[in-house]
């Protein structure tokens, strides 16, 4: 529980390296692996000084990214859903939380749709959170609340 110390410019480290992977990784023999968009899971600062970061699912079981770390403070999540099939949802993990977040996404269809909540983290630590539709094929993932 205590890796992630100093977390906050981890990730912007993290997002650079994402960037920079993007820029680097062309000529790729892998066609099935669809392109991670840019700037998914990377947390950046609104006009308003709200923290805003945008995850994605798929057809398949995963939140791309499944981490992020934010600072303590107001964070204004986005779940994309790119799926031509999949319905997914996004729950935090109630019983393992550091603290309560009363906010989460009861259901998002596929092909585009995004719904963005907007949520207060005061406490530092790692807050679980899972599709419920799939937390039994492991689309779980994590949000960081750094020190
Ligand atoms: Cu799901």
């Amino acid at each position: 529980m205590m890796r992630r110390i100093g977390s906050r410019a981890a990730a912007l480290g993290i997002g650079a390296a994402l960037a920079a992977g993007v820029l680097t990784g062309c000529g790729s023999d892998e066609p099935e692996q669809a392109p991670v968009p840019e700037g998914l899971g990377e947390v950046t600062v609104g006009a308003d000084g709200v923290q805003e970061v945008t995850l994605q699912t798929q057809d398949d079981y995963v939140f791309t990214p499944d981490t992020f770390t934010v600072a303590p403070g107001t964070v204004r999540l986005t779940l994309v859903n790119v799926a031509e099939q999949m319905t997914h949802n996004l729950e935090f993990t109630d019983d393992e939380l550091p603290a309560p977040i009363d906010a989460g996404i009861d259901v998002l269809g596929p092909r585009n749709q995004e719904v963005t909540i907007e949520f207060e983290v005061t406490t530092p630590g790692d807050y679980p959170f899972s599709c419920t539709f799939h937390t039994q094929l492991g689309q779980v993932g994590t949000m960081t609340v750094s020190e």
